[in-house]
């Protein structure tokens, strides 16, 4: 791109308590510590090196999910809306999130109980906007935002997530609209009109870096030939310390335009 950009991205440091971290459809096992911070760092400077300015929210170190900072809150232009996660254990990781934009100058709107809502299972292009209900988050977290986004001219559709955390595990969208998903993990690929299987979990999960790249785990090597075969660039990142914990990349950073 020619053009300045003027993209940010929000990252926030994983804190020491990291393995204690939540799961719902893994096993546990161990992460390391120190590798996880080495490939924080690495995500984060791949962001840096893509043009990207990376704004750190303080660090909660009492909270072991706190890394997973996108599930904190939904951008759209000025208005950051604050979520209200669905796990107990979640809900004191938005304040430092919401200061933060505060801070930056966005205008602030929160989700209200009983409205549960996490940001990983909320899926935006352009004005669409994919809300995914299962465990984390509920109708009433759904229409909140609705009501909240519909100013700005987004309309809400709501999709079902059983099969996996978050919808965001289950499918993202390329720079063009097309949804990427592996199929087995999708509850409904029939609820988007432009639907790419994808052959490995981790390729479902891809951050939009500009209109012609993409950033990947480095766990879906066949998914990433297949959108370098679409004409996409790929950078890839290693974040095996993240999916233990049912990370993926789009969980470790809020981007946020304009
Ligand atoms: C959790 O269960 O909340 C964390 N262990 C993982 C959160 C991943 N976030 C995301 O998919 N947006």
């Amino acid at each position: 791109m020619n053009t300045p950009r003027t993209t940010r991205a929000l990252v926030r440091r994983p804190g020491p308590r990291l393995d204690d971290g939540l799961l719902t459809h893994l096993e546990r096992i161990p992460v390391d510590l120190a590798l996880a911070e080495q490939q924080w760092r690495s995500y984060v400077e791949a962001l840096r090196t893509e043009g990207w300015e990376t704004i750190e929210v303080p660090p909660a170190d009492d909270c072991p999910d706190a890394v997973f900072v996108e599930d904190t809150v939904v951008v759209l232009d000025d208005l950051a809306v604050i979520s209200r996660p669905g796990a107990d254990e979640r809900k004191p990781e938005t304040a430092a999130t919401e200061a933060t934009l505060a801070g930056l100058g966005y205008r602030i709107a929160r989700i209200e109980a009983p409205g549960t809502l996490d940001g990983g299972d909320v899926l935006k292009h352009e004005r669409t906007v994919w809300v995914g209900l299962g465990g984390r988050t509920n109708s009433e977290g759904m229409e909140q935002l609705a009501a909240h986004l519909a100013p700005l001219g987004a309309r809400v559709v709501g999709v079902p997530v059983a099969l996996v955390l978050h919808l965001k595990s289950a499918v993202t969208a390329l720079p063009d609209g097309t949804v990427v998903g592996f199929e087995p993990l999708v509850d409904d690929p029939g609820a988007w009109d432009a639907f790419l299987p994808v052959p490995e979990e981790a390729g479902s999960h891809v951050v939009v870096l500009d209109e012609s790249a993409v950033l990947m785990s480095t766990s879906a090597p066949r998914t990433q030939a297949l959108l370098e075969e679409r004409g996409l660039r790929v950078v890839a990142v290693d974040i095996s310390e993240f999916e233990k914990l049912e990370g993926c990349v789009t969980c470790l950073s809020v981007r946020l335009r304009g």
